[in-house]
């Protein structure tokens, strides 16, 4: 069992010492109907002025601005300071059986202030720093589907009070297609009176968060975009750091540190400034450490902004010019996921930067699953914008993908012409480009001799990961040719791999073990013999071999004896 998305962040909270990953699951929802056709939305292609400083930032368009004062405690409310509320225990049935609404304890939220205090959650080093005294305007988009009203409400009330009253144009609320009455009419009269101008635009029907979000952007005054998920919780000083950034570079597009709401008790939990986003073979995109060569290069400046693979996908800004010239948003991605990947990709790949920008921290509740539907069926959904990252950013190394997902090419994938034509365009860089220079460390290898199945020549069995984690033992069972558990790669650093774990052995005589690569070579270093057909284990020097009669599916390292049992076959000639 994988642990949660809340359990692996609450590890990083800890300050776990190896890479840490917050599974991105996709969540199991019903089925109804699919959604619906997309209009155009996505506008003009304006000459790209990466890395320059844009016209629009001219003093004259900027605004001079001050911080915005602290939130002060409420009295007598729970959760403040961003403490946990713990209900009493004769709401607790109640507040079990309302979890389902919103996967997430929405009693719990209900009895917070809209204003809650929070802590200060910055480094010493953040408190200090100097921005300039003239930044851009932000409009914030926040997208929402069925959201509670006291999380979607809070997260508009604590940018209201922790944004520079003069950088914050104006909120813009999207509802895709909510069915729930509080967020009519109520909605609308309750944001008429804010102190911001917020307005509520409404998807005629289901569009998913991608298309919704589109149509946010199309109604934004401001100069940059700030998009927020709608159960956020921004922090003391959050905005000026991600404006700054993007004032000194508008090819930047920034992200907050996501510090960790907890869904049972709302409680604020500060995440580690030491993570970034990667992604996986099966493209979802998952927490890992930030690698020693990250941190040289900010010369170990924990404040300095952290270059990031990939982007968490709901908390961002970006130039408002510059989000249409990269291409803004694929609007054939239906509902949830994908288009962060998708986006990150383009961005880093088309001559922009993602940074994480460590001086800013913004909360999110994160939920174990989703609480709503996917219309059509929710791995059809996931796999089908999946599939449209693969087939447009990621060249040949969209094999990973497809060899992990065996239901993958039965999936349609849509017109994927336009984005094609996107890419051709902004003349951007390859994936090879982006492995080999953004990210290096990622679970896709840069170079490998092979990709498929290993098979025994005495037993005609595969080796299998049978979906076991790190630390558990290497599987094996018959060939099914399907791919998914049975796909490995063979790589040039001498690893056998499949998606985050290597094999792995450490004594002789020992068992084989699936441990999460390292990349350096040791216990996880192998090397093929094409001629005699062995996998030797570089270390210990020992060969492996098919399981022994008395457990039958689990290979073992054994002396080498060149036997049929230590003979292996990397050919598979099957394509998925
Ligand atoms: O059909 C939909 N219509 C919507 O408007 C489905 C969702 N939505 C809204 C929804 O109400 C919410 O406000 O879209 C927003 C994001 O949906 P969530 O909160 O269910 O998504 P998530 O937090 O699980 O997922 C993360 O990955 C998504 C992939 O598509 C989006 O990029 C989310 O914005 C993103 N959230 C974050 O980056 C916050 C940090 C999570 C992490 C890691
Ligand atoms: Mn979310």
């Amino acid at each position: 069992e994988e642990r949660s998305e809340a359990e692996a962040l609450k590890g990083i909270v800890a300050g776990y010492d190896e890479a840490e990953r917050a599974p991105q699951g996709a969540p199991i929802r019903s089925a109804s109907s699919r959604s619906g056709s997309s209009s155009s939305l996505s506008s003009s292609s304006e000459p790209l002025l990466l890395g320059k400083v844009s016209p629009t930032y001219k003093p004259s368009n900027l605004r001079r601005w001050r911080p915005a004062p602290p939130v002060l405690p409420v009295p007598g409310r729970p959760g403040e300071r961003g403490r946990p509320v713990k209900l009493p225990p004769s709401k607790e049935a109640q507040a079990k059986e309302k979890f389902k609404l919103n996967q997430f304890n929405v009693m719990a939220s209900d009895s917070i202030s809209l204003n809650r205090s929070l802590q200060d959650v910055r480094l010493e080093g953040c408190k200090d720093k100097k921005y300039p005294p003239l930044l851009p305007t932000t409009s914030i988009v926040i997208v929402f589907h069925n959201e509670a009203w006291s999380t979607l409400l809070r997260t508009v009330w604590s940018a209201i009070n922790r944004s520079p009253r003069p950088l914050l144009k104006e909120i813009i609320l999207v509802d895709d297609a909510s069915e729930r009455d509080y967020l009519g009419k109520q909605l609308e009269e309750y944001v008429s009176k804010l102190p911001v101008p917020t307005y509520v635009y409404r998807t005629e029907k289901r569009s998913g968060l991608i298309r919704a979000r589109l149509l946010g952007a199309k109604h934004v005054t401001g100069q940059v975009i700030t998009f927020l998920d709608a159960h956020c919780e921004c922090t003391e000083g959050w905005l000026e750091p991600l404006l700054a950034r993007i004032a000194e570079d508008r090819g930047t597009v920034v992200c907050p540190i996501i510090d960790v709401i907890s869904d049972d008790t709302f409680e604020y939990i500060t995440a580690s400034d030491m993570t970034w986003g990667g992604f996986n073979w099966k493209l979802n995109f998952r927490w890992y450490r930030v690698p020693q060569r990250e941190m040289d290069r900010r010369k170990s400046d924990r404040t300095a902004p952290l270059r990031t693979p990939t982007m968490a996908g709901g908390l961002f800004s970006i130039d408002k010019e510059f989000f249409y010239e990269i291409g803004s948003y694929d609007e054939g991605m239906d509902i949830w996921g994908g288009e962060n990947l998708e986006m990150s990709f383009r961005i880093w790949q088309c001559g922009g930067k993602l940074e994480i920008i460590p001086c800013s921290h913004v909360g999110h509740v994160f939920r174990d699953k989703s609480p709503y539907t996917f219309p059509g069926g929710v791995s059809k959904i996931v796999l089908h914008n999946a599939q449209r990252v693969a087939d447009v950013w990621m060249d040949e190394w969209k094999d990973f993908y497809y060899a992990i997902n065996p239901g993958a090419r039965s999936v349609a994938v849509g017109d994927i012409s336009s984005r094609l034509a996107l890419r051709d365009r902004l003349q951007c860089k390859s994936f090879r480009w982006y492995l080999e220079n953004i990210y290096p460390e990622s679970q896709m290898p840069l170079d490998y001799y092979y990709l498929g199945d290993i098979r025994n020549v005495e037993t005609r069995n595969c080796l299998d990961t049978m979906g076991r984690k790190s630390g558990e033992r290497l599987g094996m069972t018959y060939c099914h040719k399907l791919g998914g558990n049975q796909v490995f790669a063979y790589t040039k650093r001498q690893q056998i791999m499949s998606d985050d774990n290597c094999l792995d052995a450490t004594s002789p005589n020992g068992p084989v073990n699936l441990v999460r690569c390292h990349g350096m070579g040791g216990n996880q270093a192998w090397t093929y013999d094409a001629a005699f057909k062995t996998i030797k284990h570089v270390n210990t020097g020992s060969c492996l071999t098919r399981p022994d009669s008395s457990d039958t599916n689990l290979p073992l390292l054994r002396p080498c004896d060149y036997s049929e049992g230590q003979q292996w076959i990397m050919d598979s000639d099957f394509k998925w």
